[in-house]
């Protein structure tokens, strides 16, 4: 079981390496009603994307998702209702912790734990932690970030967020250990330029905490499991896009063949006359040789002599001939081989170019059915089971 787990997410993560997801950050917020989770998950995307409080009562009952491509990153945001207070029943937090899953796999970069500022950490909170923590396992440790909203409230009074962690009851002091005191402070009020440092100061610190854990996302069984369905239900939805762009290439490459086939042809059919030319030349030097024996011996008639000598000047002259066709003709097949060579090797990066502009057609489109994927898990209603969830 340990090997096998050890290989699929040995795949899993060379797969996202491999492609543009790696560049994706995947966030998950959790923390107690009220305290600023949407409103978080609206600053981290730079617009008003989720609801949030207006009245005293809860506003999102479901996990929600958004994404965002800011700070050269695809950011991926699940917003989660209190699925983690214990009031809740255990259908209810199965269901909604399989599509936070469905939404965030293969894992999460972090898990952000939002905390009012300007209330008292309670023991509540403290028992929806450690409900959430029996859920994922210790693991998830790692990647907790404890982000305190309402820093405006903090900053009316001149307290820094280190002396706000000072003072916290001894509990959350621990907690925030726990995390590697990863931890930081949103005024969600913030807008613009001011609203930017403080999403990039957060980013900074997820990235530098996923580099310690060798470049890697939180992740588990479930989220194994979940990805290898995903991926399954992600290349049937894309099996239509690349027998296409399969297609392309094939068409691409037959037209290819064609031209360097006739090259090809050519350079045959110079070498066949080559052949031809050369065997030629072999019987007129075999005819000059003769010939010139011939007159080594006394002829006796002056007649006879000079014609065998004309003779052999036609030969010599016509052997020049045969010779100069040879080496002309020699030329012309190291120019075709040549030329031949250069479009194998012109035709060689053109189809890599094209490959990759069909590859990259693929890994858009891949982007795009992922993102129909955590969609309709998102809308996904009263599923229980990973079949339900991910079968889509
Ligand atoms: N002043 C101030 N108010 C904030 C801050 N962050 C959130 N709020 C307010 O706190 C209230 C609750 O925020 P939400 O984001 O809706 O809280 P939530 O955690 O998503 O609540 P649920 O969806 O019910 O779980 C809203 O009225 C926000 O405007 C902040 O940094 N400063
Ligand atoms: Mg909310």
């Amino acid at each position: 079981m340990g090997f096998m787990y050890v290989i699929c997410f040995s795949v899993i993560r060379l797969y996202f390496k491999s492609t543009s997801m790696w560049k994706e950050i995947r966030l998950v917020l959790l923390g107690k009603t009220g305290c600023g989770k949407s409103a978080t998950g609206n600053t981290i995307l730079g617009s008003e994307r989720f609801r949030t409080m207006i009245s005293g009562s809860s506003v999102t009952h479901v996990c929600s998702q958004n994404s965002v491509n800011r700070f050269n990153r695809k950011i991926v945001i699940v917003d989660t209702p209190g699925i983690f207070d214990t009031e809740e029943t255990n259908e209810k937090i199965q269901e909604e912790i399989y599509k936070c899953i469905g939404i965030t796999s293969p894992g999460p970069h972090a898990f952000i734990l939002v905390i009012n500022a300007a209330e008292r950490y309670t023991s509540e909170e403290e028992r929806t932690v450690e409900h959430f923590v029996k859920y994922f396992g210790e693991n998830v440790y790692k990647y907790f970030i404890v982000l305190f909203t309402r820093k405006d409230q903090l900053d009316a009074k001149n307290i820094t967020i280190e002396e706000y962690v000072r003072g916290c009851p001894s509990k959350l002091q621990r907690f925030i250990e726990k995390c590697g005191n990863r931890v930081l402070a949103f005024d969600n009020n913030l807008e613009g330029l001011k609203q930017n440092d403080q999403v990039q100061k957060l980013l900074d610190i997820i990235l530098e905490n996923v580099k310690r854990h060798g470049d890697d996302f939180y992740t588990n069984d479930m989220y194994i499991e979940a990805e290898k369905k995903i991926l399954l239900v992600e290349e049937e939805k894309l099996q239509h896009e690349r027998e296409k762009l399969e297609e392309e290439l094939k068409h691409f490459d037959q037209n290819h063949e064609q031209a360097i086939g006739g090259l090809n042809d050519q350079v045959k059919e110079l070498s066949r006359k080559q052949d031809r030319e050369e065997r030629e030349i072999e019987v007129i030097e075999k005819n000059i040789q003769e010939n010139e024996s011939t007159c080594k011996i006394p002829i006796r008639k002056s007649t006879q002599r000079k014609e065998t000598e004309h003779e052999l000047a036609v030969m010599r002259t016509n052997l020049n001939t045969h010779r100069v066709t040879f080496l002309e003709r020699k030329e012309a097949i190291e120019k075709k081989k040549r030329e031949s060579l250069d479009l194998c090797k012109s035709q060689h990066n053109e189809r890599e170019k094209f490959k990759q502009q069909l590859e990259d057609k693929l890994s858009f489109k891949r982007k795009e059915v992922r993102e129909d994927i955590r969609k309709e898990i998102e809308e996904k209603r009263g599923s229980n089971t990973w079949s339900e969830c991910t079968v889509l």
